[in-house]
């Protein structure tokens, strides 16, 4: 199929599915039967759907349970989470650039936190001069798909739901009354919900055996450190166009965590650190390799041994995601509200599904967390967690003036990525600082600097060298 072909292909499939879908102005001619005259109450209702040959979702906003008026005054915690849309240009891996679209000129978008049964209140607005009209499908909904519909440059729409089930829901872009669905999506609007359960999490228990060779369980609080990690592909042209034949064919370009091919690997920084080297790399693929890269140089995530760790984990991508740690055995995993498998070394997720990951890291050390695809891993889908101080550095740091005594992470020095770090929850350890790292545009990072986020990139030429 040449790419042409596909996308013409591309763009009649979605015409279809949104002409069966919602019977849209665009698509209308393209169905038969009569739209759904609400104004005659009279009307026996089958009748009318018979007439016009199926039900074809040409309702009006009446008959969305999203009446944020009601909901509001329902007693109910409202949380409101207010998104732009935007098309940005953002950097991919070589240099380059490409035309990525945006949730808040970040990708992925801002991750929004509730706890079960909170009502959200969702506001998306378009800048007037914007090219196109967004949407936003939010998975921890339960209302119809009519409520999405895109919103126009320089409008503004708002709904509201209530997030009745526990869980890591994605939300994302449903394009121009769903035209061009994919390619919102693959461009980079996307993000997470993570809604707590109403109890809390649980706590963890971990199967040890002792030297006589009896099993010991050790059970760590629900307070957990908190990552999340988005997966997802990039299918682009060499020019950073989107290609919607490579996504037919399955062929991406890239395989990214939180938007980014190998962003969560050494930086210069850790090759001074390790080899007092900048230009020295200690890891096999160091493509963010730069200060003056600032908030898109790649940086590690830090844990503590013996720390219980939560991962919120959702798969945005057309690619199964076999999700793997290096060295380590995921102690629990949680879909929705339900444990799912313990003690197991890699789970598979499907496109648009999530889980949580509860685990211990138990000896000091480096672990990659993978897609257990070779083709993922090569073409981006790996990054680092460093458990403990497993480099001996803690001396060092404190002879530099960076900490005042030795640490149990280097978070404690250097902070974790703020875009791997939620927002926190009703059984989240606070992460020691965070700096600002990510696909974000220069003014999202400005924001987070002003609101007392750490730039690493001002902070680092300011440390003293280690011998
Ligand atoms: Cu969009």
């Amino acid at each position: 199929m040449n790419k042409r072909y596909s996308m013409l292909f591309t763009i009649t499939a979605v015409a279809v599915m949104g002409a069966t879908l919602f019977g849209s102005t665009y698509t209308q001619t393209q169905i038969s039967g009569q739209s759904f005259d609400t104004s005659n109450s009279d009307v026996d209702m089958m009748d009318q759907i018979r007439q016009m040959g199926g039900l074809q979702l040409v309702m009006p906003q009446a008959f969305a349970e999203t009446d944020c008026g009601a909901l509001e005054s329902s007693g109910r915690t409202v949380v409101e989470f207010n998104l732009t849309g935007e098309s940005v240009q953002l950097p991919i891996m070589g240099g380059k650039t490409y035309n990525a679209m945006t949730f808040s000129g970040q990708v992925p978008g801002p991750t929004l936190r509730v706890t079960q049964g909170d009502v959200v209140k969702m506001t998306l607005s378009i800048p007037a001069d914007e090219v196109t009209g967004h949407g936003n499908d939010m998975h921890a909904s339960q209302i119809s798909a009519l409520t999405f519909d895109s919103v126009n440059p320089g409008e503004t729409s708002q709904y509201c739901y209530i997030a009745e089930s526990a869980g890591v829901f994605k939300y994302h872009c449903s394009g121009v009354h769903l035209v061009g669905m994919d390619q919102h999506v693959f461009s980079g609007m996307y993000g997470i919900a993570i809604v707590d359960p109403a109890n809390g999490y649980k706590k963890l228990m971990v199967e040890k055996t002792s030297g006589s060779g009896e099993l010991d369980r050790m059970y760590y609080d629900a307070d957990a450190l908190e990552f999340t990690l988005q997966f997802n592909q990039l299918y682009l042209t060499d020019e950073g166009f989107y290609d919607a034949g490579a996504m037919f064919q399955h062929h991406n370009t890239a395989t990214v965590i939180n938007g980014l091919q190998f962003g969560y690997v050494p930086n210069m920084l850790h090759n001074i650190l390790l080899k007092g080297d900048a230009d020295k790399n200690i890891f096999v693929a160091q493509p963010w390799n730069s200060i003056e890269l600032k908030q898109y140089q790649s940086q590690l995530l830090y844990v503590e041994n013996n720390q219980h760790v939560r991962l919120f984990i959702e798969n945005h991508g057309n690619e199964p995601v076999f999700f793997h740690i290096v060295g380590e055995i995921l102690d629990r995993v949680t879909q929705g509200n339900r444990v799912q498998s313990a003690a197991t070394e890699t789970w598979l997720l499907g496109g648009s599904q999530n889980m949580i990951v509860d685990l211990v890291f138990d000896e000091p050390g480096a672990y990659a967390l993978v897609n257990h695809d070779y083709a993922a891993i090569y073409t981006g889908g790996i990054g680092l967690f460093i458990a403990g101080d497993p480099f001996g550095l803690n001396p060092r740091l404190v002879d530099a003036g960076v900490i005042d005594a030795p640490v149990a992470s280097y978070a404690y020095a250097l902070g974790n990525p703020s875009d791997a770090v939620p927002p926190m929850g009703m059984n989240s350890i606070a992460h020691p600082a965070v700096n600002i790292h990510g696909l974000y545009t220069d003014d999202v990072a400005s924001e987070m600097k002003d609101a007392g986020v750490i730039p690493l990139w001002e902070v680092i030429p300011t440390l003293p060298p280690v011998p």
